[in-house]
C-alpha cells in the first residue's frame, strides 16, 4: 500500500514557494503522487516520485532536465512557446532539480500548463491524430540528441526476447500454480517466440538507430488545447531513455487503435481498427517522417505487433507469477489482459500489409 502523502511547508519553501499554500491532489497517474498549487506568480505542479518503481530518481531528474533544456532551445528556434510546448522545471532555492524531504522522498516542481487537458482516451480520430503529431514532433526534435548519454531508467524495458525469457522463467517456476489455466495463451506465445527478436536484432546489426524514446506514449500523456483541440505538449518524461522509435509508435497503437479497453473480456468487442491506426500514423509521420530512416519507417507496423505481443507476455508472466507487478482487481485479471492483447496481435498480423500501405501512403514523396 502506498503511504498517504501531503505537501509540507518545508517542501514548498524548498522550491521558493509561500509556505502556507494549500496543495490540491491531482488524480490520474498510477505511479507518482501529484499536487497543484496556485501562487500569485502562477500555478505549479508538485510531484513525489515513486521510489519503488524508480529506484534512481536522480537519474530521472538528470534525463528530464537535459531533455527539456534541449527541447526548449528547439522550440524557441522554431518560434514556439517553450513554456507551453515542453515541461519547465522549477529548481529549488539551492538550484537543484529535486528536493529530498526528511523521509528521503524525492519531490519535483514544474510549471502548470493551463488551458490544456490530458484525456484518458481519444475523443475521436482527430484527437488521436493530434497525439500522433505530438509524439512525432517529440521524436523529430530529439532526433539529433545523443541518446546514449541518457540514463537507462528501467534496463531492458522494451527488449522483447528478454521479456520472453522472463515468461519462460515464470512458466518453469509456475509459482502461483496457474500454468494449466493459461495453456492456450502459453501456446499462442510460444508460436511467436522465434519472431520476437526481429527489432532488437536490427538494432544490434546497426540497421536501426537508438533514439531518445518516451516509453509511455499513451493518449493521456499528451496535453490537448481546450480551445483549439491541437496538441500542446508531451508530458510524463519519467521513462525517457534510449530505445527504438518503432516501440514508441507501437505502444500508442496498442492502446489507441484498439476498439476496447485492454482488460475487456468480451473479445468480440476487441479489434484492431485500421482507420484509427491511420489517424495516428498520419499525425505522427507528418511531424516525424523526415527525421526517420527508411528502415525505421518500414518497421513501424512491426513495432505495433511486437509491442502488443510484449505487453501480452508481460501480463501472462505476471499472471503465472501470482500478480506481483501490475495492479489487478480480480484473480484472472492479468490472464484476461493477456488474451485481449493476443486478440489484437492476431488482427494486427492479418492487417500487416494494410498497415504497410498506410505508412507508404503517408510518406510518399517525402
Ligand atoms: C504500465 O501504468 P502505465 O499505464 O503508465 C507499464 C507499461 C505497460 C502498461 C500496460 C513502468 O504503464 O509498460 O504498457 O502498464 N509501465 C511500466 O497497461 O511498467
Ligand atoms: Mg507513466
Amino acid at each position: 500500500m502506498k503511504q498517504q502523502c501531503t505537501v509540507t511547508p518545508q517542501i514548498l519553501t524548498a522550491f521558493g514557494l509561500p509556505a502556507d499554500l494549500q496543495a490540491k491532489a491531482v488524480h490520474g497517474g498510477h505511479i507518482n503522487d501529484t499536487f497543484s498549487v496556485e501562487t500569485p506568480e502562477g500555478q505549479f505542479i508538485l510531484q513525489r516520485i515513486n521510489r519503488f518503481v524508480f529506484p534512481s530518481p536522480e537519474h530521472i531528474m538528470e534525463n528530464v532536465s537535459a531533455v527539456t533544456e534541449f527541447l526548449r532551445n528547439k522550440i524557441k528556434a522554431r518560434g514556439g512557446d517553450p513554456m507551453r510546448e515542453t515541461l519547465t522545471l522549477r529548481k529549488t532555492t539551492e538550484n537543484a532539480g529535486f528536493f529530498r524531504d526528511e523521509d528521503g522522498e524525492y519531490w519535483r516542481c514544474t510549471v502548470l500548463i493551463t488551458g490544456a487537458t490530458a484525456h484518458e482516451t481519444p475523443a475521436g480520430s482527430k484527437m488521436l491524430r493530434e497525439a500522433g503529431s505530438a509524439f512525432g514532433s517529440f521524436q523529430s526534435m530529439l532526433s539529433d540528441y545523443p541518446a546514449d548519454t541518457l540514463h537507462e531508467i528501467i534496463p531492458h524495458f522494451h527488449d522483447t526476447p528478454d521479456r520472453f525469457r522472463q515468461l519462460r522463467e515464470a512458466m518453469e517456476q509456475n509459482t502461483a500454480g496457474r500454468k494449466q489455466e493459461a495453456e492456450p495463451e502459453i501456446a499462442f506465445a510460444l508460436q511467436r517466440e522465434k519472431n520476437c527478436g526481429f527489432l532488437m536484432e536490427l538494432l544490434s546489426q546497426g540497421k536501426l538507430p537508438l533514439r531518445v524514446t518516451h516509453n509511455d506514449t499513451k493518449m493521456s500523456n499528451v496535453l490537448i488545447d481546450d480551445t483549439t483541440g491541437k496538441a500542446v505538449c508531451v508530458i510524463d518524461l519519467d521513462t525517457v531513455m534510449p530505445g527504438l522509435t518503432a516501440f514508441d509508435f507501437g505502444d500508442s497503437i496498442r492502446a489507441g487503435a484498439a476498439t476496447a479497453a485492454e482488460d475487456e473480456t468480451d473479445l468480440s468487442k476487441v479489434h484492431f481498427d485500421l482507420s484509427l491506426f491511420e489517424a495516428y500514423a498520419e499525425g505522427f509521420l507528418a511531424a516525424a517522417g523526415t527525421a526517420l530512416s527508411e528502415t525505421e519507417l518500414a518497421t513501424l507496423p512491426m513495432g505495433a505487433i511486437l509491442m502488443t505481443f510484449e505487453v501480452g507476455i508481460r501480463f501472462l508472466a505476471d499472471f503465472l507469477n501470482g500478480d506481483v507487478y501490475f495492479r489487478t482487481a480480480y484473480p484472472a485479471h492479468n490472464l484476461d489482459r493477456a488474451r485481449n492483447q493476443f486478440k489484437l496481435v492476431e488482427e494486427m498480423e492479418q492487417k500487416q500489409e494494410e498497415m504497410n500501405a498506410v505508412i507508404q501512403k503517408h510518406t510518399a514523396g517525402r
